[in-house]
């Protein structure tokens, strides 16, 4: 699979991170979720704690060779679950979205999925759990609509927003790879891709 199995591949640029709306059509976005909801069955979704032993609003699980948790001992790539099970594999269908659109040479080891509920959002941070910052992040966007807010390399300075909308495909590579950024809000209920409503994110990368 290539770029040109995807839809509209206009390319929109925000401080270097690359968004290709509307890059994964209906159907495909609909067998992805279906995908994810397997991944949810042996991995359930859980609400991270920050060092500081608050809890996040958007809930969590990973699946790949190792998964992004966090709690009083930080943030890091675990091998397993909290719960202790394996972390289920990454769906072919991400697989091949990795390589039509991240340009890496490398495969992704680890598929974060984040959940946004009503009212969750997530704040202004740096992605640099990765050991090779070299490698990019690929990102998915589906269901509700959500305020995705780019800030600078360095902490603080002037911001830039932009709505992500279901389908969306976004690639952070090189310099962009350590800017700050978040989600401010989700518009609930915005897109019928899911029944109840919600937003998830799906953030494929080479951890290790
Ligand atoms: C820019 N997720 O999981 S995706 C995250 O929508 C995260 O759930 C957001 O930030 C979400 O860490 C944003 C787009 C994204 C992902 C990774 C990045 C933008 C990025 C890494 C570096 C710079
Ligand atoms: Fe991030």
């Amino acid at each position: 699979m290539n770029r040109s199995d995807f839809s509209d591949v206009s390319r929109v640029d925000l401080r270097g991170v690359g968004v290709y709306s509307g890059a994964m059509g209906l159907d495909a976005q609909r067998a992805v979720l279906e995908d994810l909801r397997g991944v949810i069955e042996k991995a359930p979704l859980f609400h991270p704690e920050t060092a500081r032993g608050r809890k996040m609003s958007v809930r969590m699980t990973s699946a790949g060779h190792v998964g992004w948790v966090s709690d009083r001992r930080g943030y890091r790539y675990e091998p397993q679950h909290p719960r202790g099970m394996d972390w289920p594999p990454i769906p072919t269908r991400l697989l091949a979205l990795w390589d039509a659109f991240a340009g890496a040479d490398r495969a992704p080891d680890t598929c974060l999925i984040n959940f946004y509920g009503e009212g969750a959002k997530m704040g202004l941070h740096q992605d640099r759990d990765e050991a090779d910052l070299r490698q990019p992040v690929l990102s998915l966007s589906l269901g509700d609509d959500a305020l995705f807010r780019v800030g600078n390399v360095e902490k603080g300075g002037k911001t830039e927003s932009l709505w992500l909308h279901s389908g969306d495909v976004a690639v952070i590579g090189g310099a962009a790879r350590l800017v700050y950024h978040g989600i401010d809000r989700v518009r609930f209920g915005s897109s019928a891709l899911m029944p109840k409503g919600g937003r998830v994110n799906v953030t494929m990368r080479v951890a290790g």
